[in-house]
Order: structure tokens, then C-alpha cells, then sequence
């Protein structure tokens, strides 16, 4: 560990350029540039313009460096014939880009300057832009972590989505209940993409196989698809942080094929050409809503083969421009990640292209196609693994399917039965088809059977993916499953999105602490330090301060900024048990009332979650929090000991304001559950002390703080096995604990809901008539415990700082660089290319 401190703002002698020195742009020729787009890409002009126009004016002043390196970038790739990643992905939660932007290419404080002397408000303007929200969660998030990363690291990559006209819903709460709007983040246009109408596809769905044979009577198949749909390629620029790279999200926006139309347009039939538009515009409408659930939706899988098949298409067309129809070099040009099992379709759709384009025998496409695969998994449960009819998948992808019988056939009568020779119940488990009334195509087997590495996202739960999830497939490939824990970039989730401690680090830290973030270990030194302290405290409550105004604004909520923030966000799921941390709260709410002089610190509680909109119990628990939130924040005889706050509309620009504020940051999953988690990552590197269980990365984020420096509670993944062999019974924890019982109780008054008994009793029935499949109620007392170790702690206001300052110092491990290289050594094997 380097503990030295560092001289002020040193520059180090290695390659690293701050940015902020490399784009020499001028604030005055800055500022020339945003007048001029106002005026030739605006139509407007200095005096009339609103603050939109503002923002597009100045996105189009950086676009002019940016676009740049994107050529650039795209010939040195080209030129050097570099091995490239493909980044497959249905989601990138990508948020805003434009302080991002600016932050990667270094000229953030010109930007603002040149604002503030155009008499303009660089935040407001900043406020202007829609977040880019095609995710649902970490999932997604991750995705747009990864490509920073990339283009940071200089490495030929490209990232393949959909080019969804509606992003996650919006949410707003109507009398505390979740109400859902369409998000709309380019109605009026999208100043970072750029249409390359160059490179559409066009992708066959439907229709049927003809089987024939050629003159040597050899077997072909012909599909003969039902409907031809068009991909159009939508690119944003990846602006990697102080590098020349910029590469590219290519997102695809689905189109009627012109071809499709002719023949019923040229029947007269206008307006059902129309209606065929409407159709195949559908596929890119909206992103599905759910998190850690699989539906089987037609849309959805014809989504997933929509982009894997545009993608699989632009990426043949790429190699066969340097390479022609020499095949040999594929899999050493190309590599293309799965982002769960969301794309993994991605498979057949290469050997079909191999094999019926192309003209491969099978087993050469197959090598193909097993040197060019590997798969993350990011869950465990049962509900979220992608399982489709095969009735579906017949009528959909006809060819696809015989396909995938061939590979799973393959599978089962060789490499599978050479390891369990004749054990029909492990082919069974391992089959890609599952037997029953209903059969069905499983993803994930279909993924580890045609992929060369699998990759769960933090130590423990790649354990588990191999242990619980896949133990016989990694008896047969020992060296196809490994771990790559989840990271965060530094850019946006500290520098960005909190200048003032990266500023103070800046003081301590070499100025390349945000690529090589083990230099914020400087400031551990002075983790005891008093002045240290002081300032970086005072800078905590700076942070507060600003998003006490927010949840103003937000909910007309009046929090005080010297309380302790203690904040959960994340998707609502009862896995992650936003429950727990809400029977908590009511307990200290009795705890005050019985004893108006209990013994703890102020604390507001904050929330941010959004519930999938066709999940019944996340949108009760919601409305329980919205609702004992309304009663605790209009009761005078606690004296403002306690608030709840549940700010509407959750999303990235949202938690770049949350995290820099958070005193606690929740961590409450049931052990076993959460796949790794990256709000807790961000959260701590930020400053704030984790409660949490011993799940996911909490439980590296423990090891790299240490764990004086977080709270952790609650049962182990061996516990909540064992609970459960022995026949796990809530009651027996109801009856036990006299707080949980009266609190539980008074979900069916009507305390929080006047004149309304037992509107808030589902939640209650949850932890008890069903089951309480999370064990809240069995992690109770520890989690209760867990969190008057924290009112002890933040009393001691030295400690608490060191504590924090600790946790900022020590997140190295969770940079999303890291990750990076751990792929790119692991799995991708790839090599950066600089971009002069
Ligand atoms: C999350 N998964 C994991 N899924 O829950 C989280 N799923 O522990 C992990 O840190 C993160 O992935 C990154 O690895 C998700 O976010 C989804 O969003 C999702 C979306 C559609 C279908 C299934």
C-alpha cells in the first residue's frame, strides 16, 4: 500500500497527460464556438435563446472535438488491424454525458467559464439534458462503466444496443403510489448520436426452413423469412478520459425494410404499408421495465435477435473489409462479450451465418463461434433466468431453433456423455431443451455451452455461479468459469460528480488519481489528521446542504443537513429488502415515541427506487415507505429526530447527487442474492460507511476499507443455507422479539393510513403468511444492532470521519479500469492501441 502523501498536484512521468493540458482549446475560442452553434445549428441567437438551446450549442462546440477523434480512432483501429471487443448489451444506462464529456476531454472549467462570461448558468444549462436511461440497473450501468473504461484504456471496442425511443419509465407518486409516464429523451432530438445510414442492416424474422439439397446431395436449409426488418445504426461517441480514443455505442433503431413495403404499396394498399411501419418500428419502442425477472414475450426475444443479428452483421462487414473471405483470422480479430444471457441468441445467429451464408461446415463453425464467445452471468435467481418457449422460438427464429437442437444434440451425446456417461438426470439438467408440458430453450445453458469463458461479477457469487448454479458444466470445463468483480468509473462517480472532494484530493493525490485511482491511498495518512478531517467533513455537509435543496424541491420535504444521511438506492426488489430497512425505521419511530429522548444522532432516511411496473409487492412497499414517511415527517413529538424522504424518479443524474451526500449507504440484500452490487462501490468512494450483509462485492469492499470501516450484519451465505435446510419459520421471530411484533402489528392499523386500516398489511403478510422468502425477519435484531453501532460511531465525530476518509482512500479495486484489465488479461486478450 503506498501511504505517502504526495506534493501538491504533481504531474507523473509516466505516459499520463492530464487532460485539461491536452485539448488546447481556449476559453475565449470556446466560448466562439457555442455563439456560433447557438447561431448555425440553433437558428438562434445570444439574446433569444433558451437554456435548451444553450445546452445543444455547447454540445455541438465539444462535438467538434469529439467527432474528430472518432474518425481517428476508427482509422487507427482500422490501420492496425487491432483485435476488438463487442460489447453486446440490451441496456446502457448511460445518464448524461455532457459534464462527462467534458470532465474525459479536460475542459470542464473552460466550458463553465466560457458560460458564466456568456452570462450563462453552466449547471442549469447541464440540467437541460435529458438523461440517455436504456437500463434498468446495475446491469446497465455496468455496461456504460465498462465502455468509459475501454475508451479510457485505449482499447479497440465497440458497444452494440438498442436504440430504444422510450427509456426506463419516468415515475411520479400519486398519493404514494408509483405511476408510471413514458420517457421520451430525444423527442426533441439527441445532440451525441449520429445516424449512419451507411451501415444498416437488414434482419429476417419469421416465416420457415426449407430443407433441399445440393447437386452433390449434400443437406442445405433455406430460410425463407416471414418479414425483412431494417437496423439503423445510431452512434454515440465514448470519450475516453485524457486518451485520444473516443469509440462508439452503436445502438440500433428498428425500421420497416423498404424492400417489405414495395409489393404492398405498389398494390394500392398505402396505409398498410403503414401499418407494417408501425410493426417493425415497434421493436425499438420502449426497453422492457423488469429487473431480475424473464417473461417470454415475443417483442422481447425478437428485440434480442433484432440487435444481436444487426450486430453480428456490422461486425462480419468490418472484418471481411480488412479481411475478405479468409475465415482464419476471425476469432483472433474478434470477441464478443455477452452481457448476461440477453443476447446470447448471438450464438445461433453466427452459426447460421457461417454455415448458410457462408457455406461452413458445421464443426469449422462452431470452432468459429467457441473462440469468439464468453457470457457474464449477473444473477442467481431462479426468476431471472431466460428461459424461451421453443412453440415461440419455432414461429420466430424457425432456423435458430434447429440450430440450437443440433448444438444442444452434440453436446449431449458427446462432450457430456464422455463426463457422465449414461447419467440421464445430469443430460436432463444440462440439456438446452427443457422437457415438460411446455418446452422450453434455456438461455444460460445455451450461453456456458457456446461461450469459452463464463464470468460471474464478484468473488463470492462466481463461486456460487459455479458451486449452485453450474456445478456440472464446471466439472466438465474447469477452466471456463472465473470471476471479474464489478467496478465503478472514478470519473463520473467522484471527479464529476463531486468536485469539491476531488479537489481536495487533487491537493494530495497525483493528478492521475482518476485512472490510477491506488494514488487516492494518499490521503490515508491523513485519515487522523484533524485539519483533514475538518475539511473533508466540511465538504461532506457542503454536499448535504445541496441535496437537502434537491429534496425541497423534490418532495417540499425540510431535512437537516447536519443529520445523518443514511440512503438506499437501487431497484425495488424484495431480495434487497427495501422492507428490512423500512420495519427499521418504524421501529425507531416507536422507539422515539415511547422515549422522546432515545438515545440517537438526527438521521433522514432516503430512498430511490423504482418497483417494475407489473410488480405488485415492490409497488406496496413503496407505498408503505411513501406512507409511514408522510405520518413520521408530520410528527412533532419526535422533534425532527427522524425523516424519511423518497425521492421520485431515481436515475443516474439523480444519484450523482444523492451519493456525494450519504453519510450511510445501505447494503441490506439477503446473503446469496445480490450478484455484486455497484451503488455500494460508488456510495463508499464517496465517503459513505456501508451497513451490510456479506453479499456480493460488500463483501471486497469490506476486505479493501477494512473492517473497522464498515458495519456489516445479518446472516452468511452458509447461515441462510443452513436456516433454510432447518425449516425457516418467521413466526418464531414474531413471536420471539416484542419490537418486531408490534411493528409488524401496525401494518394492519390504520396508523399511516387514516381511516384506511389495513392498507399497508401486504407488506406484513409478506414477511409472515408467505414466508418471508428473504429472511428479513431473521436478520432483524442483527440489522437493528448493526445500525446502533452507526448512531454510536457518528457521534464520535473523529471517528466517523476517519472512517469515511478511509473509505474514499481504499476503493481502488472497484474502478471499472480494473475490471477492465482483469477481462482484457482473462478473457479478451487484448492490446491497446494508441490514437496519436
Ligand atoms: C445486476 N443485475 C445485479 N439486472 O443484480 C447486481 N436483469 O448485483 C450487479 O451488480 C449488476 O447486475 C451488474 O453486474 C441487473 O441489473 C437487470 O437489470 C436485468 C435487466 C433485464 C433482465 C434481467
Amino acid at each position: 500500500k503506498t501511504t505517502s502523501r504526495k506534493s501538491p498536484a504533481k504531474k507523473t512521468d509516466n505516459v499520463f497527460v492530464d487532460p485539461k493540458e491536452k485539448f488546447n482549446v481556449t476559453t475565449a475560442e470556446l466560448k466562439d464556438m457555442i455563439v456560433k452553434h447557438l447561431h448555425v445549428t440553433q437558428g438562434t441567437d445570444e439574446n433569444k435563446a433558451n437554456e435548451k438551446a444553450w445546452f445543444n450549442a455547447t454540445a455541438a462546440a465539444i462535438n467538434e472535438v469529439i467527432f474528430e477523434r472518432v474518425t481517428k480512432t476508427q482509422k487507427t483501429h482500422f490501420g492496425q488491424d487491432t483485435r476488438a471487443v463487442h460489447y453486446l448489451s440490451l441496456e446502457f444506462l448511460m445518464g448524461r454525458l455532457l459534464k462527462n464529456n467534458l470532465c474525459n476531454i479536460g475542459l470542464m472549467e473552460k466550458a463553465s467559464e466560457a458560460l458564466s462570461e456568456l452570462n450563462q448558468d453552466f449547471n442549469a444549462i447541464a440540467e437541460e439534458e435529458p438523461d440517455l436511461a436504456l437500463g434498468n440497473g446495475g446491469l446497465g450501468r455496468l455496461a456504460a462503466c465498462f465502455i468509459d473504461s475501454l475508451a479510457t484504456l485505449q482499447l479497440p471496442a465497440i458497444g452494440y444496443g438498442i436504440h430504444y425511443e422510450h427509456g426506463l419509465f419516468h415515475q411520479t407518486f400519486q398519493n404514494g403510489r408509483q405511476v408510471e409516464r413514458p420517457d421520451s429523451w430525444r423527442e426533441y432530438g439527441n445532440p451525441w448520436e449520429i445516424c449512419r445510414p451507411e451501415s444498416v442492416q437488414e434482419i429476417p424474422v419469421y416465416g420457415y426452413v426449407e430443407t433441399k439439397y445440393d447437386d452433390e446431395g449434400k443437406m442445405v436449409k433455406e430460410w425463407h423469412p416471414g418479414r425483412i426488418i431494417k437496423g439503423v445504426p445510431w452512434d454515440v461517441p465514448i470519450v475516453g478520459y485524457g486518451a485520444n480514443t473516443v469509440n462508439v455505442l452503436r445502438l440500433w433503431e428498428s425500421r420497416a425494410s423498404d424492400f417489405f413495403n414495395w409489393d404492398v404499396f405498389n398494390a394500392g394498399g398505402y396505409l398498410d404499408s403503414q401499418v407494417e411501419n408501425v410493426q417493425a418500428e415497434t421493436i425499438s419502442k420502449v426497453l422492457y421495465p423488469n429487473d431480475e425477472t424473464a417473461q417470454g414475450k415475443e417483442l422481447r426475444l425478437i428485440q434480442q435477435y433484432f440487435f444481436c443479428a444487426c450486430s453480428i452483421k456490422d461486425i462480419i462487414r468490418r472484418y471481411k473489409r480488412a479481411h475478405g473471405n479468409d475465415w482464419s483470422k476471425f476469432v483472433d480479430q474478434v470477441v464478443v462479450q455477452l452481457n448476461d444471457t440477453h443476447p446470447v441468441v448471438a450464438i445461433p445467429e453466427l452459426m447460421r451465418i457461417l454455415m448458410d451464408r457462408v457455406g461452413m461446415e458445421w464443426d469449422q463453425a462452431w470452432d468459429i463461434c467457441q473462440g469468439v464467445f464468453a457470457y457474464t452471468n449477473h444473477t442467481l435467481l431462479p426468476e431471472a433466468l431466460e428461459k424461451w418457449s421453443v412453440a415461440l422460438f419455432e414461429k420466430v427464429l424457425p432456423r435458430h431453433l434447429e440450430i440450437i437442437y443440433e448444438i444442444n444434440s452434440r453436446f449431449l451425446n458427446g462432450i457430456c456423455e464422455q463426463a457422465f456417461p449414461g447419467d440421464d438426470a445430469v443430460k436432463a439438467k444440462l440439456s438446452i431443451i427443457e422437457e415438460g408440458r411446455q418446452k422450453m430453450v434455456r438461455m444460460g445453458n445455451l450461453a456456458v455451452i457456446g461461450s469459452f469463458k463464463v464470468n460471474g461479477v464478484a468473488q463470492i457469487h462466481s463461486a456460487l455461479v459455479k458451486s449452485d448454479l453450474f456445478p456440472e458444466f464446471n466439472q466438465i470445463w474447469q477452466d471456463k468459469f472465473t470471476n471479474v468483480t464489478n467496478g465503478v468509473t472514478p470519473r463520473r462517480w467522484l471527479k464529476s460528480c463531486n468536485p469539491s472532494l476531488s479537489a481536495l484530493i487533487d491537493e494530495y493525490a497525483d493528478v492521475d488519481w482518476p485512472v490510477n485511482q491506488d494514488k487516492i491511498r494518499a490521503i490515508e495518512d491523513l485519515a487522523e489528521d484533524a485539519k483533514f478531517q475538518k475539511r473533508y467533513m466540511d465538504i461532506k455537509h457542503q454536499n448535504k446542504v445541496e441535496l437537502a435543496k434537491v429534496i425541497k424541491e423534490l418532495t417540499d420535504i425540510d431535512v437537516d443537513p447536519t443529520a445523518l444521511f443514511d440512503i438506499q438506492i437501487k431497484r425495488l426488489h424484495e431480495y434487497k429488502r427495501q422492507q428490512l430497512n423500512l420495519i427499521h425505521i418504524m421501529a425507531l419511530y416507536r422507539r422515539l415515541l415511547q422515549n422522546p429522548d432515545y438515545d440517537m444522532p438526527k438521521r433522514v432516511f432516503i430512498f430511490g427506487a423504482k418497483a417494475a411496473p407489473g410488480y405488485y409487492l415492490a409497488k406496496e412497499i413503496i407505498y408503505a415507505i411513501n406512507k409511514v414517511a408522510d405520518r413520521v415527517n408530520n410528527d412533532s413529538r419526535i422533534k425532527d429526530k427522524l425523516k424519511v424522504v423518497f425521492l421520485p424518479n431515481y436515475r443516474v443524474s439523480l444519484a450523482e447527487k444523492m451519493i456525494p451526500a450519504a453519510d450511510v449507504s445501505e447494503q441490506i440484500s439477503t446473503a446469496g442474492k445480490e450478484a455484486s452490487g455497484t451503488g455500494n462501490m460508488k456510495l463508499a468512494l464517496n465517503g459513505a460507511v456501508t451497513v451490510g450483509t456479506l453479499d456480493g462485492a460488500n463483501i471486497e469492499i469490506a476486505e479493501e476499507a477494512g473492517e473497522d470501516n464498515v458495519v456489516i450484519f445479518g446472516l452468511t451465505v452458509d447461515g441462510v443455507k443452513q436456516l433454510r435446510a432447518e425449516g425457516y419459520n418467521p413466526w418464531d421471530y414474531y413471536y420471539s422479539n416484542e419490537e418486531l411484533k408490534a411493528v409488524l402489528d401496525w401494518f394492519d392499523t390504520d396508523y399511516f393510513t387514516p381511516g384506511k386500516p389495513g392498507e399497508l398489511s401486504e407488506v406484513k403478510r409478506s414477511l409472515l403468511d408467505n414466508g418471508d422468502h428473504y429472511l428479513c425477519l431473521a436478520d432483524f435484531a442483527s440489522y437493528s444492532d448493526a445500525q446502533k453501532k452507526i448512531d454510536q460511531l457518528y457521534k464520535d465525530k473523529k471517528t466517523w470521519a476517519k472512517m469515511a476518509i478511509l473509505n474514499t482512500a481504499r476503493m481502488a479495486k472497484f474502478n471499472s479500469d480494473r475490471s477492465i484489465q482483469d477481462y482484457v488479461d482473462n478473457i479478451w486478450k487484448l492490446e491497446p492501441a494508441k490514437v496519436s
